[in-house]
């Protein structure tokens, strides 16, 4: 029987199960440019920008094949503005038909087409996605029974199931890991590549007429616009990193530096995530840079593991915790969400380049999201569920599925530790080793008290010394809180005051 075949903004893949499972000459494709998911956070302009072009371009491809599409734009007359919505008004007009679909990515959604489904009486099939290299029973079969879920060893798994960077059942260069060579603060006299930039042709330009009538209020600069859009154009991306970024991104893959916002990162996450690019294929063009001899088995391990590692790991911890996980906070923090992190304007000079870059580019690279903007939010005592939707908004890589895992469980420790052994809490130390913002910053990193010092300094002490209860007993914080106990009170006040100003500030 004939189905309506809805595909999703981030399910833009010629593989995708739904599609496999379809027939272009009985089904028909539903895609909508829909209000609910283009708002349920104030989307970065250019993230909707890139999913609406990206979504056209996709239906243009799928016509192309002879595929029946009905592709609704954001404006035509009679959108109903949500998903479920958009399959009814379809299905009015194609009797009869089942509703088949690959599993959304965000539980989210998930839920409102299952509860609509139900609630209509609408027979609809719902396809794992195969377009991740764990399914779900593989990561629950793998995480049940461990007392403890590290990504280390789920990566091996994964390593041993795709057989990237393997001899039989060896690692390539005899370890698996190669992080303690990844972790050197970059030179800016070193060459440095940017990632491929794309012309918007007509169809994007009309997008970006679009976005900016409809979204150009929302936080984030909407041009120049330079996304790949096309799976054509994120394959060069992905060929133009590999050969220019990819040999020095595992030196560099902690560094930070003042007007660098890409330094050796792919910036690929935005296409894997909308389906542009798979996972898998992005793993083997990066290990036959390494047979070739064109990149070091540091940067190649490292990325792989990235992506076969923790991507694959914190979609599977986000299957396992959801519903709920979203409003974990286990440490009970309260605070708004500081303004500038919404003008980038403060005189912190790493926030205001990792804020700045987020404005406008919707991206910022993994340690200025974990050690920059990340490690702020918690030391400040922010309501994680602020900074997750945050997060949720300003990239254009961010679906629920991966971002909540990162900012939630990795950088907020709001769930208690399911991806870290401990809090990644860090003073100005950590920032100034790893970038060369401290040079030029309105605070002075070295001064751990009172005016003019450093804000991280005094905040990461207080933070521990808020959150002693709850860390107190964590083995790898044994030696800090002795360091503390250490001090003498005065000092320990001169922390403690200097801290409650700046929050008070805030
Ligand atoms: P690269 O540095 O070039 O890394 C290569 C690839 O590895 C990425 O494209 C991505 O697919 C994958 N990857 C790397 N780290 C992770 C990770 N921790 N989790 C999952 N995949 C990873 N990633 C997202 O895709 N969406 C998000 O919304 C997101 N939010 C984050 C929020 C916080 C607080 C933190 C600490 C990390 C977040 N990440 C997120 C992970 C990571 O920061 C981004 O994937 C990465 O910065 C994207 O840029 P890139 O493509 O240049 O990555
Ligand atoms: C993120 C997003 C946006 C901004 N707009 C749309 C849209 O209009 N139509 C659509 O099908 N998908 C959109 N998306 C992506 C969805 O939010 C995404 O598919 C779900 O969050 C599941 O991951
Ligand atoms: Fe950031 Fe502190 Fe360095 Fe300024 S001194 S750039 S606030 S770490």
């Amino acid at each position: 029987d004939a189905n309506l075949i809805l595909v999703l903004g981030d399910q833009l893949s010629p593989d995708l199960p739904s599609l496999c499972a379809g027939d272009p000459d009985r089904d028909t494709v539903l895609m909508a440019e829909v209000a609910s998911e283009a708002s349920y956070v104030p989307h970065h302009p250019k993230k909707i920008a890139f999913l609406f072009a990206a979504m056209r371009h996709f239906a243009k491809e799928l016509r192309n094949e002879g595929w029946r599409v009905r592709y609704v734009d954001l404006e035509d007359t009679g959108n109903s503005q949500s998903l479920s919505g958009e399959v009814e008004r379809a299905l009015e007009d194609l009797p009869g038909r089942a509703l088949l679909l690959t599993e959304p990515g965000e539980y989210r959604l998930k839920t409102e087409l299952e509860e609509w489904a139900e609630r209509e009486g609408t027979p609809m099939r719902m396809l794992e996605d195969s377009r991740f290299i764990a399914s779900h029973a593989e990561f629950r079969d793998w995480a049940d029974g461990r007392k403890q879920l590290r990504m280390e060893y789920f990566y091996r798994e994964m390593r041993r199931k795709t057989g990237l960077l393997m001899h039989g059942d060896k690692p390539e260069g005899g370890r698996w890991n190669f992080d303690s060579e990844n972790r050197k603060p970059a030179r800016d006299d070193l060459f440095m590549p940017r990632p491929l930039e794309h012309r918007p042709d007509e169809t994007t330009e009309a997008v970006l007429d679009l976005v900016e009538r409809r979204f150009g209020d929302n936080f984030g600069r909407l041009k120049p616009f330079w996304f790949a859009v096309t799976r054509a154009q994120a394959l060069d991306a992905l060929d133009h990193f590999a050969e220019e970024a990819l040999p020095c991104f595992g030196d560099y893959q902690d560094a930070m530096l003042e007007g660098e916002r890409f330094l050796y990162h792919s910036v690929l996450a935005l296409y894997i995530n909308a389906g542009l690019l798979g996972p898998l294929e992005v793993c083997h063009r990066v290990e036959r840079a390494y047979h070739e001899g064109n990149a070091p088995l540091n940067a190649v391990e490292g990325f792989i593991r990235q992506i076969i590692g923790w991507r694959e790991f914190v979609r599977g911890i986000y299957w396992m915790q959801m519903p709920g996980y979203t409003e974990q906070n286990f440490f009970g923090a309260m605070r708004p969400l500081p303004d500038f992190y919404w003008s980038g304007e403060t005189d912190m000079a790493c926030m205001a380049a990792a804020i700045g870059q987020t404005r406008d580019e919707a991206y910022a690279h993994h340690i200025q999201r974990l050690m920059v903007t990340g490690n702020f939010a918690m030391l400040a005592g922010v309501d994680p569920h602020e900074v997750h939707e945050w997060y949720l908004a300003v990239y254009a890589d961010a679906y629920e599925w991966v971002e909540a895992p990162n900012v939630i469980g990795m950088s907020q420790f709001a769930d208690g530790g399911l991806l870290g052994s401990k809090p990644y809490a860090a003073s100005g130390n950590y920032i100034n080793k790893m970038s060369d913002h401290c040079a030029g910053c309105a605070y002075d990193v070295k001064k751990k008290t009172g005016d003019g010092a450093c804000p991280f300094n005094p905040l990461y002490w207080d933070f521990l010394v808020r959150n002693r209860k709850k860390l107190g007993n964590n083995p790898r914080l044994v030696q800090v809180y002795r360091t503390w106990d250490q001090m003498e009170s005065d000092r320990q006040s001169e922390y403690l005051d200097s801290a409650r100003a700046i929050l008070d500030r805030l």
